[in-house]
């Protein structure tokens, strides 16, 4: 087992992966910018390094400092979190080559699925399903049109280098191709350096429903179920669920078990996410994470499994904790993410935490770095804290999140509780009937 990890992160992500090598009994390395001198993270850390200024480029982001920290301080490994560098597979590599170990995938298939055309092609290799669309890049306008002709309008063309909305046209007929080609074209030049691009069926009304998967370093590769992301606005995340209120047991195991046989055949270890999108009945494969996800909690919740405790001890060469027969389902588990945001305009709200109070009692848990005289700095994410519940069922775990939310008081800046409060008691929600389009629909800002 490591020796010391060195977390190259922030906020509650930080203190998450802290909390597990702490229980692991491994001591933790906190970094830090001049920002986040007085946070959480470095307060509860065993050491921290300063390592730059507050701008994310100067410090989190920036490589050398980080490695030059791991170096100082004697870690052994390191865990990137979410976000920073997380897919960057040059970190990872150099990590590497620095006689470290990055809890993580490969470095080859991170860059894999960070090209989302060679992602499609690998997860098509295993028997996958994709969206309908062109098979890998297009070459030009006209080869653009002869796959729009085949699959059928609506089409979607997309950026090879893209992901998280970014770089994506619609075109709705034929006169509208050479238009969304040509954004699209320049638009992944200008975000990403490289301008391929690829064509899919545009689906309408899906959910974004994605699966949770973990390796180890001998072939056996479980999943933990699906989490429905569907609630989102302008590609951020705000409530997640764990099971899909859209899939059963059946769906669950087929898809599962289509996931796990292919990725041993492509060697991939750790933690990782497929994503879908899921429209009348069918999933669409579009993107693999190879990181550990912001919503990880639901499903350590609802399958009693530590995510990051398991990424650490095969990232240290044992095998994984659990066969798929071990990996049982049991409730249902929501998270909020809370944020510094005005819950009507969305306008980001840093300052000071005049009283954080957060709820308690069976069931309810808060993965946070904040606390009362706390000043969020403007510099990253307005995440400030998840709220997590789980129930036995799905009703009652929304009693759970409305009562906590009830309970959950921060005072001194803006956050988004308010709008979790109204999501909660809205009819659609508690039907489960909605799909990727539905919270930006209910905020009315679009
Ligand atoms: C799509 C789609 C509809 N049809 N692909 C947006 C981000 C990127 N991860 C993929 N995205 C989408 N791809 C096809 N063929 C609709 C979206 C999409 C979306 C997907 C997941 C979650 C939220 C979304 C919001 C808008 C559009």
């Amino acid at each position: 087992m490591f020796g010391k990890i060195l977390i190259a992160n922030r906020g509650e992500i930080a203190l998450r992966i802290q909390r597990a090598c702490r229980e692991l009994g491994i001591p933790t390395v906190a970094v830090h910018s001049t920002a986040d001198s007085n946070a959480m993270h470095v307060r509860l850390a065993d050491e921290s390094v300063c390592i730059g200024p507050p701008a994310a480029r100067d410090s989190y982001l920036h490589i050398p400092a980080i490695l030059s920290a791991a170096a100082v301080t004697g870690a052994d490994a390191i865990h990137p979190g979410y976000g920073f560098l997380s897919e960057n597979a040059g970190f990872a590599e150099m990590v590497e080559a620095h006689g470290l170990t990055f809890i993580g995938p490969s470095p080859a298939h991170m860059r894999t699925m960070g090209d989302k055309i060679a992602a499609k092609a690998a997860m098509a290799s295993i028997g996958v399903p994709l969206v309908a669309g062109s098979d890998g890049a297009l070459e030009d306008v006209d080869a653009a049109r002869l796959v729009a002709d085949r699959i059928g309008y609506p089409v979607l063309i997309k950026a090879a280098a893209g992901g998280g909305g970014r770089g994506m046209k619609v075109a709705h007929s034929a006169d509208e191709l050479e238009e969304a080609w040509t954004v699209a074209r320049t638009e992944a030049r200008t975000a990403f350096g490289d301008d391929a691009v690829y064509m899919e069926k545009y689906l309408d009304r899906p959910r974004h429903i994605e699966l949770q998967v973990m390796a180890d370093n001998y072939g056996n590769v479980v999943h933990f179920g699906e989490r429905d992301c569907s609630l989102q606005r302008r590609h951020q995340k705000l409530v997640e669920e764990a099971g899909s209120p859209a899939l059963d047991a059946a769906g669950r195991d087929a898809i599962g078990e289509v996931v796990t046989s292919g990725l041993k055949k492509l060697g991939y270890r750790n933690a990782g996410t497929l994503e879908f999108l899921y429209q009348d009945g069918q999933f669409a494969f579009i993107e693999m994470n190879t990181r550990l996800q912001v919503e990880h909690p639901v499903t350590e919740m609802v399958c009693n499994v530590d995510l990051v405790r398991e990424q650490i001890r095969i990232a240290a060469g044992q095998p994984l904790g659990y066969a798929q027969k071990d990996v049982t389902f049991s409730g249902h588990a929501i998270e909020c993410r809370v944020t510094a945001e005005d819950p009507v305009t969305f306008m980001p709200t840093p300052g000071r935490v005049e009283l954080y109070q957060p709820p308690g009692g069976l069931g309810v848990r808060v993965d946070s770095a904040l606390y009362a005289g706390y000043v969020v700095p403007p510099y990253y994410d307005s995440m400030v804290a998840k709220l997590i519940v789980h129930a036995p069922t799905r009703d009652e775990a929304i009693a759970r999140m409305r009562r906590s939310l009830m309970e959950f008081a921060i005072q001194g800046i803006k956050t988004t509780i308010p709008l979790h409060r109204r999501i909660m008691e809205a009819p659609d929600f508690k039907a489960g009937d909605y799909t990727i389009h539905w919270l930006e629909e209910f905020v009315g800002t679009e």
